[in-house]
């Protein structure tokens, strides 16, 4: 029977409510998603720190092969001059995460601003929160947006959301201005064709995780929004290296976006290392969402028959639920929380045993 390599994602010990020996509980459960949180964006990533990290998630029983993220440095998407000292860093990273024998790195090339939502504590019918998106709540004012990120965040950190980059927002601006969606791939590109050649060597696969929501916010152009976009980046650069987070959320947050068709393309191609499993709710036919706990029943996509894809295309990757509710009167990380994403491990493992057994 081909077990899942079922993981949770972990903002370390300095930084998660979460302790390790609680995931080690989580029935299924044997990989860390981890990262050094403290690394600011374009920096090395010290071989101490890692194998530091590396030490402490395997003390704890479990494993840590899976990175999230190793964030890209604006320069790089840019395009700018300097981008060849970032990313020399960004490879001498890739060696450094290999030594402790990390496979994949996910990323993504999302200008400026990572995920966002609306709401990180939206109110549902039982009870519980999560996180909304909700067009019409999106300030105008890029500033007003972090700030709702910021005061919405209840004093945890949001990954993506690093405060000393993000602190010269206008500046940031202002470098994208004419950086399009052309030009935005072009610079992918010559990020790929120049790390590529270190993980196939060193052996770690890149999985790049989809723009979240799926489209272009304040005229910044994105570019994973669905399966057109992923043959672009896919023909960037030939190589199983070159690859994909498929996360269900965030491209099921376009109902345009057929999950079940996208696995059963880029899976049997080798181009899917690591997935992000979780479930949405539409609201309304604007495609307004708030996030929901895991099964079918409780949300819009339909979740068995993205595990049945997984299954039917042997999908021996790494995966890991995504955001949960808080539940259980915890007050956790927006989307971060124990006791949902738990939950939604049973429920996928339980999946995988039925359409192993079937
Ligand atoms: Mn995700």
């Amino acid at each position: 029977m081909s077990q899942l390599k079922m993981g949770f994602r972990w903002f370390g010990s300095k930084d998660d409510d979460i302790s390790l020996s609680q995931i080690r509980q989580i029935p299924g459960t044997k990989q860390v998603v981890g990262a050094l949180f403290d690394v600011p964006v374009g920096a090395v990533w010290p071989q101490a720190e890692i194998d530091a990290l590396k030490k402490e998630v395997t003390d704890a029983g479990l494993k840590l092969e899976v990175i999230e993220s190793v964030n890209i440095h604006d320069d790089i998407k840019i395009g700018l001059p300097s981008r060849d000292k970032y990313i020399a860093n960004y490879i001498q990273t890739i060696k450094n995460l290999s030594k402790a024998g990390i496979k994949v790195i996910c990323y993504n090339f999302m200008p400026v601003f990572d995920w966002l939502r609306t709401d990180l504590h939206h109110q549902l019918a039982d009870g519980s929160n999560a996180m909304m998106y909700e067009q019409s709540k999106l300030p105008h004012d890029p500033e007003a947006l972090m700030d709702q990120m910021k005061t919405g965040s209840r004093g945890f950190s949001l990954p993506g959301w690093e405060p000393e980059r993000l602190a010269a927002l206008k500046d940031l601006f202002a470098a994208y201005k004419d950086v399009n969606e052309e030009k935005l791939v072009a610079n992918c590109k010559y990020f790929l064709d120049a790390i590529m050649p270190t993980c196939e060597k060193y052996d770690v696969r890149m999985a790049m995780h989809p723009d979240d929501p799926p489209k272009p916010l304040f005229g910044l152009p994105r570019i994973y929004k669905n399966v057109e976009d992923m043959r672009r980046i896919e023909g960037l650069h030939e190589s199983r290296y070159n690859g994909f987070t498929i996360c269900t959320g965030s491209l099921g947050e376009n109902p345009v976006n057929d999950l079940p068709a996208i696995i059963r393309e880029f899976v049997p191609k080798d181009r899917v290392p690591f997935m992000h499993v979780r479930n949405i709710k539409f609201v309304n036919k604007q495609g307004d969402f708030h996030e929901s706990a895991h099964p079918s029943s409780e949300g819009s996509l339909d979740m068995f028959e993205i595990m049945k894809a997984l299954h039917d295309t042997n999908y021996d990757g790494y995966i890991r639920p995504d955001h949960g509710r808080n539940i259980w009167n915890e007050d956790g990380r927006p989307g971060y929380g124990l006791y949902d994403r738990a939950l939604g491990i049973t429920y996928l493992t339980g999946l995988w045993e039925a359409l192993e057994k079937m």
